[in-house]
């Protein structure tokens, strides 16, 4: 990540970026700082910048041709002018957009930013029109710059940016994502003060620690930040995976999201039988996997035992690098009849289950990096919800889309290897398996395989070879991910 500054005062930004954490981060090259004097691109004998404001009034304004100078002289070298587009840059500004954390996380997304710094009484509005692209406040109060202001940008950004902290600072999933404050923290000795460290951080129960530490966390934005409590969104992915690749795929963008998601396992029959009632407040994340097309068909519809309540939602299609077709529509038209709002839909692409070339290896690192975007969007969807509810998206795709016959794919049985142990009976999603004969009921089976992955004695395949061949025939060539 590289940041450009645009300032009358280059040092204040050098001396708080290359100390600590962000200087370490300057030194690697994890980011890197390139200060601006704008001093240096006046345009007087005096090297003055600043003039009396028209219609009269007390301080000082910046002249618009010493900033369009030097923004140009960064302009003309940033990667963003070499692909003909403007830069980002960010004007730090009582009046702008106040700074929060979901704004980070969007700017660190980008390989670099310019900010620009006003003082005195601020800059001459015609050239904040011609370079600006964001106004942002860091808080309502004022300062004597945007030098500050600045510096906090930068170091909050920073610690977004890969490798810029350690595995022990790893921060993204502190504070702030959730909504919630830090726990509290002990170090040696056991009694300071009298004061004894509380007693289940002695005990090196993980599970119990954890628990402790979420309950403190609670309990003290509680007290002292109730009004963000009220952001506080619970997240719940119900997924339907029977060879797990749907059910990475979501867990890999809920973990963008939120770091205590609830996992909802549809697959399982029992899972879809009961009921499940959301609040307003919530957000629910429901992926299924492509089978030609569309839905998986098991008897009652999937999601069906979802009810919300205005809950907003977010749809994933997860396909083998085929199509997703239909299924991001037909999501959206099922949950919406439920009472959901579809805020946004993503098509990952996975292995796909009858062939080993297709989808292989995905997501890949670049899926993850699309996937995040695709996170920040919702959350700045979520809070831009606050002034005028949720906005449904559209979608492409028929929402309710006929029956379609699903290519045939010949299932084999190793009669001699089978111990009758019936965890094919048990984890079949569609019952389709004879507990006393172990035969499949081709009129129930979706082919989903997943009784071929979970047999331990292997007595269980399948044939897809044909499939297989015109697959990888026509659709080898890796597709991107895609959100809406
Ligand atoms: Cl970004 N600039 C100035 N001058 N004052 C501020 C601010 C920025 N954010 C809060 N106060």
């Amino acid at each position: 990540m590289e940041f450009h500054v645009l300032t009358l005062f280059p040092e204040m930004i050098q001396n708080t970026v290359n100390t600590s954490i962000t200087g370490r981060a300057v030194k690697s090259g994890k980011i890197r700082l390139h200060t601006v004097n704008i001093r240096d691109f006046s345009d007087n004998k005096h090297m003055r910048v600043d003039d009396y404001p028209y219609g009269g009034g007390a301080g000082m304004v910046m002249q618009a041709e010493p900033v369009w100078r030097a923004y140009e002289s960064v302009r003309v070298k940033t990667m963003a002018a070499q692909k003909g587009k403007r830069p980002r840059c960010i004007y730090l500004t009582p009046q702008g957009k106040v700074f929060n954390q979901t704004m980070v996380e969007e700017l660190a997304l980008e390989e670099e930013l310019i900010f620009l710094c006003g003082h005195y009484e601020g800059i001459d509005e015609r050239v904040l029109e011609e370079t600006v692209t964001d106004y942002v406040s860091i808080g309502d109060y004022v300062l004597t710059g945007g030098e500050l202001a600045a510096s906090v940008m930068i170091d909050a950004i920073s610690r977004f940016v890969p490798g810029v902290l350690s595995n022990e600072e790893s921060a993204q999933f502190e504070s702030m994502q959730d909504h919630l404050l830090e726990y509290p923290h002990y170090t040696r000795p056991e009694v300071w003060h009298g004061k004894e460290v509380p007693q289940v951080l002695l005990t090196g129960a993980h599970a119990k620690v954890e628990m402790w530490r979420r309950e403190q966390s609670i309990k003290r934005t509680k007290e002292r930040r109730p009004d963000l409590l009220e952001k506080n969104r619970p997240v719940t992915v119900a997924y339907f995976s029977p060879t797990d690749g749907t059910r990475k795929a979501a867990e890999a963008l809920a973990g963008f999201l939120t770091q205590s998601p609830v996992m909802l396992d549809l697959t399982r029959r029992k899972n879809r039988k009961q009921e499940i009632i959301f609040k307003e407040k919530e957000l629910l994340l429901a992926a299924a996997p492509v089978y030609g097309g569309q839905l998986p068909k098991v008897r009652e519809e999937l999601f069906s035992n979802l009810r919300g309540n205005g809950t907003p939602c977010i749809v994933m299609a997860a396909y083998g690098n085929r199509h997703y077709d239909d299924t991001l529509a037909q999501m959206k038209e099922i949950l919406r009849a439920r009472g959901f709002v579809c805020i946004g839909a993503i098509a990952p692409v996975i292995p796909h289950i009858f062939s080993e070339k297709l989808g292989a290896g995905r997501p890949d690192g670049k899926d993850l990096e699309i996937m995040k975007r695709f996170a920040v969007e919702i959350k700045k969807r979520i809070e831009r919800a606050g002034e005028d509810g949720f906005r449904e998206i559209s979608l492409p795709g028929n929402s309710k889309p006929g029956e379609k016959e699903l290519k045939p794919v010949k299932k084999l049985f190793y009669k001699e290897r089978c111990t009758n142990c019936q965890a094919c009976v048990q984890k079949c999603p569609v019952n389709a398996i004879s507990i006393g004969t172990l035969e499949i009921d081709e009129s129930v089976c979706i082919n989903c395989m997943r009784c071929s992955r979970v047999c331990r004695q292997n007595a269980r395949a399948f044939d897809a070879s044909q499939t297989a061949v015109y697959l990888e025939s026509n659709y080898l060539k890796p597709r991107e991910v895609e959100f809406f």
